[in-house]
């Protein structure tokens, strides 16, 4: 073998290939048979809650960008490892890939939104990673072979790699939901959210504006590609308990009469403070209509659903029933048909429950079952079964250790609780007395609500705190708990400096 360099080269190579291989097929099967990506998403249905929730908190959003570039880092390594140990013959490196090709068998076959063909695609990785590094191993061990040969044959391996990689690429997006989301148009509700008054938001003194922008939406899920599923492709079964099992098209949603409500998600995963919360009109039809139709059976207690992907997710039949809390299949927002990573074709929406339990994208599948008979993704996990949203308040202005003139200073941020609704918001600045704050109009229950305090503040550092009231009379505890099992409690903070 010629040089070191070159050993654990030829073993990164044959990964490339196998890599590019599956890739490729997998755009005739499924982007998620993709050997890469089924590892991936294995992995995070299989992290433990403590470190899945650490990597939430880390990286926030950028969590799934990490774990597959960490993946990369160890393949590449792994296989550069195995290419050196094969210096004199390729039988390390032929264990090390066929060991690879096997993994994402595996990770494959286990995908529950995958079926057999899926395994097409892992295959022709084992196949390329084998036969590519046989290929340049012998091409390169052979006596006869020049070192241009040799260079030639690993730079075709890269731009076979490299177009077969593309193709799978190009395969997968033809295949996807833009084009049956653009075709979808304007969704017309025959019910139409009320307006958002301009006093509903304080959005220039430093809140957020009332409905957040589908861009600006926070997002949440354990897809580490969004699924793409088209309109014209989609249904959704409705089984379980009922009188009679339905399945509904899109366009048997869609030509309803369309209901749209201003409702605001949060995540369980929220931390005091955070930002997992923002609000949009949904439009949709209502939910208990279509289990009305189905007709509900004694006995259920579980709505248990299930996404494209596999994700389940569990909600009690009796908020998705209640007419008084609106509980939605969606498939509007603001104005648009759901954006793909928001839900495309449909998903539910459930207020005043935490989005684990309420909020399924994608959604196929409603199953009227007990809560003994299935178990959902986060409950497996340790989360709680029932996840009402608990009244939480966040203070967006000023910023935490910001500095700031002396004298006036306005604090300004959010409160909600959802199906209750906020009384009233209090601030307390460093151990000064409780003050209650200017709260904006109430556009409905399911909804936040937005709060400006104005203080007379001294130079130097200062510490604010706020808690929220909700019309239950629930005043908000200072008890600090963590997301996990059922969200944080506590009270928000920030500290200041003023000048
Ligand atoms: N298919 C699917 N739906 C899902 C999830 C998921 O992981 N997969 N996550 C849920 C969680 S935890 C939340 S908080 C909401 C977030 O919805 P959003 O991303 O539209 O804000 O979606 C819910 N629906
Ligand atoms: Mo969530």
């Amino acid at each position: 073998m010629r040089s070191r360099g070159w050993a654990a080269l030829l073993g990164v190579l044959a990964l490339g290939a196998a890599l590019a291989a599956g890739h490729l097929v997998a755009g005739f099967v499924g982007v998620n048979a993709s050997p890469y990506l089924a590892v991936g998403n294995g992995a995070i249905d299989l992290t433990p809650v403590w470190l899945k929730d650490f990597a939430v908190r880390t990286f926030g959003t950028h969590d799934k960008l990490v774990l597959l570039s960490g993946m990369a880092v160890v393949m590449v390594a792994v296989a550069a490892v195995a290419g050196l140990l094969s210096r004199r013959t390729p039988l390390p490196g032929l264990v090390v890939i066929t060991g690879f090709g096997l993994v994402g068998l595996v990770a494959v076959y286990t995908r529950p939104d995958l079926d057999a063909v899926a395994l097409l695609a892992p295959l022709a990785s084992l196949v390329a990673g084998v036969a590519t590094f046989a290929f340049l191993h012998r091409l390169d061990v052979a006596p006869d072979s020049s070192r241009r040969t040799v260079l030639l044959a690993g730079a075709g391996v890269v731009v076979g790699a490299g177009v077969a990689g593309l193709g799978g690429q190009l395969l997968a997006g033809r295949r996807d939901a833009a084009a049956s989301r653009e075709a979808v148009g304007r969704l017309v509700p025959a019910r139409t959210a009320p307006m958002i008054p301009a006093d509903a938001d304080f959005a220039k003194l430093g809140t957020p504006a009332f409905l957040t922008r589908n861009d600006r939406f926070y997002r949440v899920d354990t897809a580490l590609t969004v699924p793409q599923v088209r309109a014209e492709d989609w249904s959704l079964r409705l089984h379980g308990m009922v009188d009679r099992e339905l399945r509904y098209r899109y366009g048997d949603i869609r030509n309803r009469p369309l209901v749209e409500r201003t409702i605001t998600m949060t995540c369980v995963s929220n931390e005091v403070g955070g930002t997992y919360v923002s609000t949009a009109n949904f439009v949709g039809v209502d939910l208990a209509d279509l289990l009305e139709e189905a007709g509900v059976r004694p006995g259920a207690e579980q709505l248990f659903s299930s996404s494209v992907d596999g994700w389940t997710s569990g909600s009690p039949v009796a908020a998705a029933l209640d007419r008084a809390r609106g509980a939605m299949l969606a498939i509007g927002m603001n104005g648009e048909p759901l954006p793909i990573e928001h839900g495309f074709p449909a998903r539910l929406v459930i207020p005043g429950l935490y989005g684990y339990v309420s909020a399924t994208k994608w959604v196929t599948d409603l199953e009227v079952t007990t809560w003994d008979a299935r178990q959902a993704y986060w409950l497996k996990r340790g989360w709680g079964r029932e996840a009402p949203i608990k009244t939480q308040s966040r203070i967006d202005t000023p910023k935490g250790f910001e500095t700031v003139s002396s004298g006036n200073v306005r604090v300004a941020g959010i409160a909600w609780a959802q199906h209750t609704g906020i009384a009233k918001v209090e601030l307390r600045l460093d151990d000064g007395p409780w003050r209650e704050a200017v709260l904006s109009h109430e556009v409905n229950l399911n909804t936040w609500r937005m709060w400006w305090l104005e203080f007379d503040v001294a130079p130097g550092g200062h510490q604010v705190f706020c808690r929220a009231t909700d019309k239950s009379g629930y005043t908000q505890t200072e008890l600090r708990a963590g997301t996990v099992p059922d969200g944080a409690t506590g009270w928000h903070s920030i500290a200041f400096t003023a000048r």
